[in-house]
């Protein structure tokens, strides 16, 4: 049962079922679209498939949690209090799948596999990093954090400036214009994701804890469960957006 004051237990739940009627959505929706964007519309319902997944596995963990904590079977302690695990898997997964859908996007005009491999290590390494700052490494978060920010800004700069900017830039207006939303969510919407790890891990931001920041009441799960809302539903939207713009 979810408590009325446990707030991150509840954007779980809303989590799960926005991913879900995302993904009945994309998927229903993927019948009724022209066989060129069907492939991009598809992968938009999976991604927030598998993320409804992991939000209902998450949702489970933090009752539980609770639940250990509140009867005295667990201590409170940060680090296990979030299903960081689940949370990872989920994103190891649909992290790569977002960049496929740039490949896609950009493959009329020439984007090959070396750009889609690039994409993909680039968000491995930026996941991994993440990941090792957010368990094995905790009191190394900050170099943790920094590495993984290199790899998010190798990103940004390819989808801004680099090869998949200048793809778009040779193709339709509707894939150029939906290029430079997709690139909005990873510039400013992915941005959100730093500020969680600032808020959970014990470096801050490089060495200043969150709660002398002024924002060490905002909780990392909730931060992230906010990232993934706007971003996965918001990555498929601009898809669908763009299979109903860009007709032939
Ligand atoms: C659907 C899930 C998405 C789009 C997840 C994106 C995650 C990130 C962009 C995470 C980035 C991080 C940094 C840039 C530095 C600190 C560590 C991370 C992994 C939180």
């Amino acid at each position: 049962m979810i408590s009325a004051t446990n707030y991150v237990a509840f954007t779980f739940f809303l989590g799960t079922m926005a991913m879900m009627a995302a993904s009945v959505f994309f998927l229903v929706e993927s019948q009724y679209t022209t066989s060129k964007w069907r492939l991009s519309i598809l992968l938009s319902g999976l991604i927030t498939l598998i993320a409804a997944v992991h939000y209902y596995y998450m949702r489970g963990y933090n009752l539980e949690i609770n639940f250990m904590i509140r009867t005295g079977l667990l201590s409170p302690d940060e680090a296990s209090a979030s299903p960081t695990f689940f949370r990872y898997v989920d994103w190891l997964l649909t992290v790569p799948l977002m960049c496929v859908e740039f490949y896609l996007i950009t493959k009329k005009a020439g984007s090959g596999k070396g750009l889609l491999w690039k994409l993909i290590v680039a968000s491995l390494v930026m996941l991994i990093t993440g990941y090792f700052g957010e368990t094995a490494y905790r009191n190394q978060s900050v170099i943790w954090g920094v590495a993984s920010a290199c790899a998010y800004f190798y990103i940004v700069y390819l989808v801004w400036f680099g090869e998949v900017a200048q793809l778009a830039n040779s193709s339709s207006p509707a894939v150029n214009q939906a290029n430079k939303s997709l690139g909005w969510f990873v510039l400013a919407g992915w941005a959100i994701y730093p500020l969680g790890y600032v808020v959970g891990t014990p470096g801050g931001l490089f060495g200043i804890p969150a709660r002398d920041l002024g924002i060490g009441g905002l909780n990392m799960d909730i931060v992230y469960n906010i990232g993934d809302a706007i971003n996965k539903i918001g990555f498929g939207l601009v898809i669908y957006v763009l299979s109903r713009s860009d007709k032939d």
